[in-house]
């Protein structure tokens, strides 16, 4: 095909796509794409578009054979079902969902008190939520690369931020930041800013993007132009919070660079406007910088507020109190109309904002920003070493190790794969410089994106992942609910390759790929874990307090310890079951009929649930997890005395 001919069809299909988006719910969007850009029809220097059909040898790399395992791990956000899922790549087959924020019918996550503990309870016990909305996950690091400690993810309906073992796939805290709405952009720190011996994640940094009154509890709410927004730090072992930033404008998506010096959030509301509206009506936004070293001294020189009923230090970092460089604590570099994701570069030099609204990519250049803190550069902007236009409605960046960044257009329903230095070329002058290397089309309207170890040192260029928002025609058709459509993309050579669709429940978001051996997870838990294990089933029995009961049991395939036990009618029982067989995959489940409960105990885990014993009569117990040949002989009769 000629390049011509590749570029009209190009055109036409591009047309196609936004007369759909015209006529469906992104009207919006896209008539802010069109008020704001001069020539919202052309990109600059495109080379052509990838064939959307997968070259044979590459579609082979997605399909495992039986028994054959995948070689990179994927941990993905679940969305609005609160949990994290973990997917092999390049298969993109879903392993397994780790519940954080919502409870969990497989595991009992919410039922149990363990979990319940992580959650979060009301006063009478009940969760305080069950609703949540994960959008950004993101993994602890060590030497600029992932060490398998922990993970990250937010909520973004209740600002919660959940911290995720990876020896055990689960969650273990829960941290609701104070004085937030809409916490959205997530990201640990690589390094401590002051000390080198601390090259790894102590602080994870979460931004949000909804403004509110300080403190929100009933005063300003007539007067939005008081409304702020902060950017919270949070400890990455303590899981404390541990100070929050005033600013103007917003908080989105969160980047930290490979120093620890500098954490940065794009801002696409610096308007502080209440309606959409407003918040499109600057013609350019920021992308905020944080000094972490200079925020912490500030903090441990007691110059900081506090707000309302919290305790955190809040310090000052709106743009009147930061204007000198020499103490400023903030530095706001000024992008393009509301712009959307940030994301750092494997070689360490760059914060890439993503335009959205505004055709471009904006190339930040951290030690020019390092220079303007201390005072050797003047104008803040001249940190931006390329703005670039790269497409219609750009929202996330990858990189593969060599130089390229691939970068979603939400509107033209493509991935650019463009070249960071030849971006800096063309900015600089050089109108020759061809930075946009290939387009690929895909199905349909991606968000997030992001290639194999991407962000980390060891970006390797190998896998790239797509998550489209829409999948319209690509699987059968299952009512009106549609999935996701997750796309695998080869980047290994010059032209992306398309491997593979996954369908993936809605609605996932945001997500990191990397290499298997990073990971080193336990497949039995560690007995001692568990303050309440049962570790002999001799132990088992039934124990009265006055009204409260305490039965222990164990269970080993296929029998539980207690054959029988017996409680009274109105007791408060707490029933607390240890698995104590050890042998990997032999997980017990645990039901109770009309009493609503049933959860899983795996290899030497300890679970307790409590609930009153209200209706009298014979319950049969039963191990709802299939773990033996006399799986469904596995029970235990509740006798409850009227
Ligand atoms: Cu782009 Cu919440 Cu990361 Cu979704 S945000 S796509
Ligand atoms: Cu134990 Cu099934
Ligand atoms: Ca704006």
């Amino acid at each position: 095909m000629s390049q011509k001919k590749d570029d009209m069809s190009t055109e036409a299909v591009g047309l196609g796509r936004r007369r759909f988006l015209n006529t469906a719910a992104l009207t919006g969007l896209t008539l802010g794409v069109a008020a704001c850009n001069d020539k919202p029809e052309t990109a600059p220097a495109a080379s052509g578009t990838s064939a959307a059909a997968p070259a044979a040898h590459a579609s082979s790399a997605t399909h495992l054979k039986p028994g054959e395992l995948d070689t990179y791990y994927g941990i993905w956000s679940g969305g609005h079902t609160g949990d994290m899922r973990i997917l092999g790549l390049p298969s993109g087959r879903e392993i397994h969902r780790i519940p954080c924020f919502v409870p969990d019918a497989l595991v009992g996550w919410g039922l149990t008190n363990e979990s319940k503990a992580v959650m979060g309870t009301k006063p009478d016990g009940s969760l305080r939520y069950t609703v949540a909305d994960t959008h950004h996950t993101h993994a602890s690091y060590k030497d600029g690369n992932y060490d398998g400690r922990y993970a990250w993810i937010n909520d973004k309906i209740n600002s919660r931020i959940a911290r995720v073992r990876l020896d055990y796939f689960v969650c273990d805290k829960i941290t609701e930041l104070p004085n937030v709405q809409g916490f959205h952009g997530i990201f640990p720190d690589k390094a401590d800013p002051v000390d080198p011996a601390i090259n790894y994640t102590t602080r994870v940094f979460c931004g949000a993007e909804f403004a509110i009154p300080l403190p929100n509890n009933g005063g300003d709410i007539n007067n939005p132009e008081k409304y702020r927004s902060m950017f919270t730090c949070v400890d990455a072992e303590s899981m404390e919070v541990r100070w929050q930033v005033l600013i103007d404008g917003n908080c989105d998506l969160t980047a930290t660079s490979y120093d620890g010096k500098l954490a940065a959030t794009n801002q696409y509301n610096i308007e502080n406007g209440v309606h959409y509206e407003d918040m499109m009506s600057s013609e350019r936004d920021a992308c905020l910088f944080f000094n972490i070293a200079r925020i912490e001294e500030a903090v441990k020189a007691g110059k900081f507020t506090t707000v309302g009923t919290s305790k955190v230090p809040v310090v000052d970092g709106t743009r009147d109190s930061n204007k000198d460089p020499k103490t400023a604590l903030t530095a706001y570099v000024s992008v393009p109309k509301n712009p959307h994701g940030v994301n750092a570069s494997p070689d360490a030099k760059y914060f890439i904002c993503a335009g959205k609204l505004s055709p471009t990519a904006t190339v930040i250049e951290l030690s020019k920003v390092l220079d303007w803190f201390d005072g050797k550069m003047e104008d803040l902007d001249k940190a931006i070493v390329a703005e670039v236009e790269i497409g219609l409605g750009p929202l996330h960046t990858a990189f593969d190790g060599r130089g390229n960044a691939y970068t979603t257009l939400f509107l033209d329903s493509q991935v650019v794969k463009w070249n960071v230095d030849a971006a800096i070329k063309f900015h600089a002058g050089d109108k020759t410089a061809k930075y946009v290397v290939d387009r690929l089309d895909v199905h349909y309207q991606p968000g997030h994106i992001n290639a194999s170890q991407s962000e980390t040192r060891a970006a390797d260029g190998k896998y790239l992942a797509v998550g489209c928002k829409f999948s319209k025609d690509r699987f059968l058709p299952v009512g009106p609910l549609h999935p996701e459509n997750e796309q695998i993309i080869d980047i290994s050579g010059d032209k992306m390759v398309l491997l593979a669709d996954h369908p993936v429940r809605g609605e996932p978001h945001d997500f990191i790929i990397f290499k298997r051996d990073l990971l080193k997870p336990k497949q039995v838990y560690d007995i001692d874990d568990f303050p309440l294990a049962i570790k002999d089933p001799k132990e088992s029995g039934v124990t009265r307090n006055g009204k409260k009961v305490t039965v222990k049991i164990t269970s080993q395939a296929p029998a539980f310890s207690l054959r029988e036990f017996t409680v009274k009618k109105g007791d408060e029982v707490t029933l607390i079951l240890t698995n104590l067989d050890k042998i990997e995959d032999l997980t017990h489940g645990f039901a109770i009929p009309k009493y609503n409960v049933n959860f899983i105990v795996n290899p030497l885990e300890t679970k307790s649930v409590t609930f009153i014993a209200d209706q009298p009569g014979v319950f049969w117990c039963y191990c709802t997890h299939f773990c033996h040949a006399l799986h469904l002989e596995m029970r235990t009769r509740m006798i409850v005395e009227a």
